[in-house]
């Protein structure tokens, strides 16, 4: 069992909420990101929404040389890149953002490093731990929604999207390792063992695009009822 049932940690320390969605390649994150987004300022919420890596003008520099098929990078170069443009996004974006207490949406963050550079990559988890740690000063997502969705059908949507990205271009057995660590983390013993990463919730996302929005307002809904109440029910009624 996750953690995603508890109720709100008592160790929040600040006034906004960080929601960070994640899954391999094809389950739909980066779709359910920007739907969350407009849903949430449809209803007047202040929302900060940034894609890893990426969301700052080094960040963006970092994740055109991370996923352009013409770079070569080994992978302890891949890892720390990720890192850099992670360390900068979040004392530029997210840190502000949660102090003046806006709901920061983050595109993947931790756990896609443990479940690429880590499982798929064979990068030693201790080094990835600390790297991670060094990259945020310790800030942990307040939750993440772990999109899932079957292999072949994940796969069969991202090829549909067209061009493949340095990452996408990886082989079968490299993405199924990566799905294998997204599974992994969804344990109550793997959430212990990562303070760092927060709670992770399970979102099934192999229905069509509104539902999947309206599962994941739902678990923040579980979490939060009071300030996701109404984004809920706006999106239950576009259903
Ligand atoms: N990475 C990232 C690491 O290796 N380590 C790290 O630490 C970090 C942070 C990022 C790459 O970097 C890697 C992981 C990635 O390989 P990216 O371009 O941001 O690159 O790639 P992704 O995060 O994979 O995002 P994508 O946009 O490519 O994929 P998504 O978010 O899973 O899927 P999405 O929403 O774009 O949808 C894919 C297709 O499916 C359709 C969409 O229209 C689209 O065509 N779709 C649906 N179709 C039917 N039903 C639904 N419910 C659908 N939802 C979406």
């Amino acid at each position: 069992m996750d953690r995603s049932g508890t109720a709100e940690p008592a160790e929040r320390r600040w006034p906004g909420l960080f929601v960070v969605l994640e899954g391999g390649e094809g389950v739909g994150k980066t779709t359910q990101w920007q739907r969350l987004a407009d849903t949430l300022r449809a209803v007047g919420q202040d929302v900060v929404a940034v894609r890893e890596p990426g969301g700052t003008p080094a960040g963006d520099a970092i994740r055109a040389l991370l996923l352009d098929p013409g770079s070569t990078l080994a992978p302890a170069t891949e890892a720390l890149l990720f890192a850099s443009s992670r360390a900068q996004v979040v004392r530029d974006v997210i840190e502000p953002a949660l102090a003046r207490g806006a709901v920061v949406l983050v595109d993947r963050f931790l756990l896609s490093t443990y479940a690429y550079q880590g499982a798929g990559r064979g990068l030693p988890m201790d080094a990835l731990r600390a790297m991670n740690a060094f990259a945020t000063g310790g800030r942990a997502p307040d939750l993440t929604l772990l999109l899932s969705v079957p292999f072949a059908q994940a796969q069969a949507r991202a090829l549909a999207r067209g061009a493949a990205d340095r990452m996408e271009r990886e082989d079968l057995a490299f993405h199924a390792r990566v799905r294998d660590a997204f599974d992994l983390a969804l344990s109550a013993t793997w959430q212990a063992r990562h303070p760092e990463v927060g709670p992770v919730t399970a979102v099934a996302a192999d229905t069509a695009v509104e539902a999947v929005t309206v599962r994941c307002l739902e678990a923040l809904v579980t979490r939060w009822p009071q300030q996701f109440a109404a984004a809920a029910s706006a999106a239950l009624q576009r259903l």
